[in-house]
């Protein structure tokens, strides 16, 4: 079949199969700068907005998308030759695709190259909502401290060249310092990322770096700019080269870097958008007074869930997620895990069924055509399961619940980061700290407990003396009979 390049003059030529934007692109304004383009904000945010753009009176509220780390410049490239416009493709649960290009990314830029542009964008009055997916690491919260982590040297850049930011800390407060010089109006920055309480981090870890770069703006920024909290919900596995071929030859579009997804997906906002908001509730999200009982479900159980297939499967030798859900142990220890462990710890969730919840989830795990990579779902694990998986224990041992199945991955994440699976094949660690995890792996196997003293990931869980019993025994067990012996003991208990 030939194949098409995707850009605006081509859109016409595209085939009947593929739904395409039917709105006047050129006619949309960016009320909103997005900073992260990665494949979760294409299949999320960026889909509700096309979603919305296709109905009137909303103008006004394009994306601007931002891409902020030298890292980003192939989907920086990407969008800017095909005029910010992508496919995504939906993987059915019965395999089907459902594939439409999306066309709410009017304008991207590229901070690393020339970050006025960004920092004028920001400020911009025609700017009303900045959105953030800058990945749980992104917000530069130390575990250990409880504090924003001024000894980040990208920080330190920042507070010394503020006019050439690094982080989103120095774009906002360079930003957000103009907006007030002009005497505008403040706007909403809302994240988009699996944090609890996302807003409020990013909030506190905002005013935490303005303290002590610009200490004149900390009244401004409290009293103009909102944060409002979201829980977001899409698993979007990582671009395959198949998947981009696939398009090419079954429906003629040449993209360089198309999104795929799950079909599955939930958007729980806090209604607090100081200068306006889209109207995202006629396409689906849910506007709440109070996101964080959706928050913790979602990330006690989907991403805590995610990162328990992970590195258990991982370990197996498995390479996508639904091997893992295939597993009946690990399946079945996953069940047991968030009916005994999770679930205690979440109280009252009006409105919430959770047994439907977690039944969902399992479905969603087992999707066979999503192929999620095990690689993604451990990727930078000192970040995420401090957010996804400790706060359970955390909660569990102040009612002294039970922590076994929660202290067991733990045990299997520090053998995992010897970076071997049980087969003897290599795992790839990609991790903000990986050389710090494999050290302390190689020195756990004398002593398991120098694995949680890593202060900056587990805090001060090595103090408690159930959770440091419960790792070590599983810790041995794991080394000493292999992790299916041990799931099966565990799920029998
Ligand atoms: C995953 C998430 O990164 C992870 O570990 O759990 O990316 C997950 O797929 C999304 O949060 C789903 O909404």
């Amino acid at each position: 079949m030939e194949s098409i390049k995707l850009n605006t003059e081509n859109l016409g030529r595209i085939a009947d199969s593929v739904a395409i934007p039917l709105y006047d692109r050129s006619k949309i304004k960016a009320g909103i700068v997005h900073v992260g383009i990665g494949g979760f904000h294409r299949a999320h945010q960026a889909l509700y907005t096309d979603q919305l753009l296709h109905k009137k009176g909303n103008e006004n509220w394009g994306i601007c998308g931002v891409a902020l780390l030298d890292f980003d410049r192939k989907i920086y490239n990407t969008l800017k030759e095909q005029d910010g416009l992508y496919t995504l493709i939906v993987k059915e649960l019965d395999g089907s695709l459902t594939t439409t290009v999306i066309g709410s990314i009017v304008d991207v830029l590229y901070a690393p190259e020339d970050p006025k542009a960004v920092i004028e964008k920001m400020a911009s009055p025609e700017t009303k909502i900045i959105t953030l997916t800058i990945t749980e690491g992104g917000y530069n919260y130390n575990e250990a401290t409880k504090q924003f982590d001024f000894s980040n040297p990208l920080v330190q850049h920042d507070l010394k060249h503020p006019s050439e930011p690094k982080t989103i800390f120095g774009y906002l407060t360079q930003a957000l310092k103009l907006r007030k010089e002009r005497d505008q109006k403040g706007l909403a920055l809302q994240s988009c990322d699996n944090v609890q309480g996302n807003g409020h981090i990013l909030q506190s870890m905002l005013l935490s770096f303005v303290e002590k770069a610009e200490p004149g703006l900390v009244d401004w920024i409290k009293k103009e700019i909102s944060f409002p909290n979201s829980m977001v919900d899409r698993i979007t596995p990582a671009t395959s080269s198949l998947d981009v071929t696939a398009l090419k030859d079954t429906m003629g579009v040449d993209d360089e870097w198309p999104v795929v997804c799950e079909p599955f997906k939930q958007w729980v906002i806090e209604d607090d958008f100081i200068t306006g908001r889209p109207a995202w509730e006629d396409v689906g999200a849910q506007f709440v007074n109070d996101v964080v009982p959706y928050e913790k479900m979602k990330l006690a159980l989907l991403n805590a869930g995610h990162s328990v297939l992970g590195i258990l499967g991982a370990l197996k030798g498995y390479s996508t997620i639904d091997q893992a859900a295939g597993d009946i142990n690990i399946a079945r220890f996953l069940g047991l895990y968030m009916d005994n462990e999770v679930t205690p710890t979440l109280g009252d969730l009006e409105g919430v069924d959770l047994k439907k919840y977690k039944h969902s989830l399992i479905q969603r795990f087992g999707n066979i055509y999503i192929k999620d990579q095990i690689e993604r779902i451990c990727s930078e694990s000192s970040a995420k399961l401090p957010i996804f998986l400790l706060p359970t224990i955390t909660a569990q041992l102040k009612t002294r619940g039970n922590i076994d199945f929660a202290a067991f991955v733990i045990a299997a994440w520090a053998i995992y980061s010897l970076g071997l699976d049980e087969n003897g094949n290599k795992i790839v660690i990609k991790d903000a700290i990986s050389e710090v995890l494999q050290k302390r792996a190689i020195e756990a196997k004398e002593n398991p407990k120098t694995f949680i003293e890593i202060e900056g990931v587990f805090g001060d869980l090595k103090n408690e003396a159930l959770f440091v019993e419960s790792y070590t025994t599983s810790y041995y067990n794991i080394k000493n009979k292999g992790l299916e012996a041990c799931i099966v003991d565990l799920n029998s208990k």
